[in-house]
């Protein structure tokens, strides 16, 4: 394997409109990130993924952007941007942004100019199509609820669309459309962007035939995705998209990729794979309902424990993928992943442990490192999210009521992620001074960054020490690219695993049951690394974990 130079590199996810307000309208912004860069800096992050911050109609939250070439002025302005890459670059710091390439807004100029024309030139920068007899072509059903299709007014024609019916997918079929996409993508990498997280990038490849498929649903409609599972050939645009812009570059690439076959990994990620990396998404689909969030399956600690050890098994043989235990679309990791008596400080120290010394490349998100959770929410008029919204409306059509279709939405909604960061014990957790763009999880008093600076035994400082651990420059060979070895597997609660490279060999172990664990060590400790209950000594041949205890230990090879 080529060594790259972003391989020993921890990343962290901002979602701009929740981290900081500087202007007190209530959304955060640039400067609030740039005022940050040494509270990132030390926590050990190199590399930066801005959630989009281009110009939007924030229908979907920036997903949807009318210019690809512009700052939002929610956020500030491009002169305020070049600040930021120029104060990251002086911290040796990478900035990445968000790649929305497969729809736009239909306040794109693009989509205007469609709309004003839709037997022009621009409309087949889109996917214009007759109807039915008066009905849309097909049946898919897009992401956030209700058809694909949208009638074009004034004609006979429909517009298609994955996701919201403001969000139009463009057409990569059109190489004068890809040509203008590789300009702005090369545009932003010539200011010195160190490359993208690439949004729902398998969705950019069609079935020109749109075939209708067998309902999945009541409303007779069928998921859109079942499509792009389907369709061939997504290879050759990716090798297009790759050829002419990130690989002039050297480019760093993390892709959102779901509906991959399986046994493509090796062309997506790897030497010579489209993309530097993908996410690691296996331990989340595990509670993908299948009708939605009313049918979600809580995580089942066995499954889990085997869905990540396979798919760590299976990567090693090709490449890198991304960790993560949540992002911007998912709930929070400690609200999901850990049993009830583990959302706690030790509890999330552990998960955060086992999640960032994998092999891979770990991704934090905003807010992790200080152990945030999910929200309380009390209705479903405190939510913003498009997606909580259709998900409500899914769950009381199939007859739950109204609080249980609310108590869907608090266990599974985005905006779980998406509540403000907690910077502070004062009002609106230091995040703003203003009214927040949405609520403030209540709990800022006990989690917030400032109290947990002051506290050496706090998630923040724990996260930093296991940051430090993984890039020491002992340690990281092995952090980085030392085989993954699950060990204990069988063993009730007991998620662990060993990280060997040549004569190092380094013990990861955790306990999530809630009852003490006692294992039979299979090599002497040299060291202890870290330690989420302070332990100081071990002993020689067994060792008694308690509940949510986690350790990090050198072995004597
Ligand atoms: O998500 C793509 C995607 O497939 C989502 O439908 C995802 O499965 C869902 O959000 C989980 O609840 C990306 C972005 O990450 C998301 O924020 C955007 O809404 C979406 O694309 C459209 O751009
Ligand atoms: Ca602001």
């Amino acid at each position: 394997m080529k060594k790259k130079w972003w391989h020993d590199k921890v990343a962290y996810q901002i979602y701009p409109k929740s981290f900081l307000d500087t202007n007190g309208d209530g959304i955060g912004d640039l400067r609030g990130i740039i005022s940050k860069l040494d509270y990132l800096k030390e926590l050990g992050i190199d590399i930066i993924w801005l959630s989009p911050i281009y110009q939007s109609p924030f229908v979907d939250q920036g997903y949807d952007i009318s210019d690809y070439y512009s700052i939002a002025a929610e956020f500030g302005t491009m002169d305020e941007f070049d600040e930021l890459l120029a104060e990251a670059k002086k911290r040796d710091m990478y900035i990445i942004m968000d790649l929305v390439i497969n729809h736009c807004s239909d306040k794109h100029e693009w989509f205007q100019k469609a709309l004003a024309n839709p037997d022009g030139e621009y409309a087949d920068y889109f996917y214009f199509r007759d109807g039915k007899n008066g009905n849309p072509p097909n049946n898919y059903r897009s992401y956030f609820g209700g058809s694909c299709w949208e009638p074009v007014p004034g004609t006979d024609k429909y517009y298609f669309h994955m996701f919201a019916k403001e969000q139009p997918d463009l057409n990569w079929e059109n190489p004068l459309l890809r040509q203008k996409l590789f300009d702005m993508v090369n545009w932003w990498l010539e200011k010195g962007l160190a490359g993208f997280r690439i949004d729902a990038i398998m969705n950019i490849k069609k079935d020109l035939d749109f075939p209708t498929l067998e309902p999945d649903g009541s409303d007779g409609l069928s998921s859109c995705w079942r499509m792009i599972e389907s369709v061939d050939g997504i290879g050759e645009l990716l090798e297009d998209l790759k050829k002419n812009t990130f690989e002039r570059y050297d480019a760093f690439t993390v892709a959102e990729v779901f509906n991959m076959n399986k046994d493509e990994l090796n062309q997506f990620i790897g030497d010579n794979g489209h993309f530097s990396t993908i996410f690691d998404f296996s331990a989340h689909t595990l509670s993908d309902g299948i009708h939605g969030w009313y049918d979600a399956p809580d995580i089942d600690f066995k499954k889990w424990r085997e869905t990540i050890i396979k798919s760590q098994i299976e990567i090693e043989q090709i490449g890198f993928e991304a960790n993560i235990i949540e992002n911007h679309d998912e709930p929070r990791g400690v609200s999901r992943f850990l049993p009830e008596y583990g959302r706690n400080s030790d509890g999330t120290k552990m998960l955060g442990t086992i999640s960032i010394l994998l092999r891979g490349i770990p991704f934090i998100y905003q807010g992790q490192e200080i152990g945030m959770q999910n929200a309380i929410w009390n209705s479903i008029e405190e939510f913003n999210d498009i997606n909580t919204i259709d998900q409500y409306q899914i769950a009381t059509e199939a007859g739950l009521t109204d609080s249980q279709a609310l108590s869907a939405c608090c266990k599974m909604s985005r905006d779980n992620a998406r509540t403000p960061m907690q910077w502070n014990n004062s009002i609106n957790a230091g995040f703003t001074i203003g009214t927040p763009w949405l609520k403030i999880n209540p709990n800022y008093k006990s989690i917030n960054v400032e109290t947990q600076e002051h506290n050496p035994d706090s998630v923040l400082n724990y996260y930093r020490k296991l940051i430090s651990i993984r890039k020491s420059p002992y340690y990281k060979e092995t952090f980085t690219y030392g085989e993954f070895i699950p060990v204990y597997e069988n063993t009730e609660n007991i998620m662990a695993y060993y990280r060997v490279l040549d004569n190092q060999r380094i013990l990861i172990v955790s306990n999530f049951g809630k009852e003490t664990v006692s294992i039979d060590l299979n090599y002497p400790i040299k060291k202890i690394l870290l330690s989420n209950m302070n332990r100081a000594t071990i002993s020689m041949n067994s060792l008694n974990l308690n509940s949510c205890e986690v350790l990090v230990l050198e072995c004597d090879n």
